[in-house]
């Protein structure tokens, strides 16, 4: 299957979602939890996550660790930590937390991962750049990982439609 064939992008909570193996986590450099869709994260998965999240001793920004999903109903929570907006090196970092995810993922042999948005919720990342960097990521991870689907899952319509945009913009 080509790669546009490939890449779903839908609106809604990724913690809801039934049809992956793995949900990404938008986390911090603890892994101990926050607010946005870290803390629906561990709200949903329950007390377990953050026990084995306790034993991985953090994750720095741009890699990705990962746990099982407990009472989510992924099997599987890759956890990465993308850069604050603030940072000089944000580009480069955002593209380190997407591709580690999808790396993460191969290794363990999970071939359908979805993501949120990384960064463009408290990081403050405008999704209009954050979205471009996420899609030519992930298109150019797909390229040579025949095996591999990602959907991406946007929390708002006007984060959909963004996507949208920035979809059609890449792939015509
Ligand atoms: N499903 C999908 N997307 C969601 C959900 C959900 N249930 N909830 C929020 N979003 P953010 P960041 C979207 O702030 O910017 C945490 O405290 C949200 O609308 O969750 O990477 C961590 O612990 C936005 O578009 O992550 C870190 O400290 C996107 O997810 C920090 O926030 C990312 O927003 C990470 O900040």
């Amino acid at each position: 299957m080509s790669v546009i064939n490939r890449i779903n992008v839908l609106r809604g909570d990724i913690t809801k979602l039934t049809t992956v193996d793995a949900i990404v986590n938008a986390a911090n450099e603890s892994l101990l939890g926050g607010g946005g869709v870290d803390g629906q994260i561990h709200k949903t998965a329950g007390p377990g996550l953050l026990e084995e999240c306790r034993k991985l001793n953090g994750c720095r920004t741009g890699e990705a660790k990962l746990t099982k999903g407990y009472n989510l109903p992924s099997k599987y929570v890759i956890h990465t930590v993308g850069p604050r907006y603030s940072s000089s090196r944000r580009e480069e970092l955002l593209r380190n937390a997407y591709r580690s995810s999808l790396e993460c993922a191969h290794e363990n042999s999970i071939h359908s991962i979805a993501f949120p948005s990384i960064s463009t919720g408290i990081y403050g990342y405008p999704i209009e750049e954050a979205s471009e960097v996420a899609l030519k990521t992930v298109r150019d991870f797909l390229e040579t990982h025949k095996e591999t689907s990602v959907t991406f899952v946007l929390f708002s319509e006007p984060d959909l439609y963004i996507y949208q945009d920035e979809f059609k913009r890449i792939f015509g």
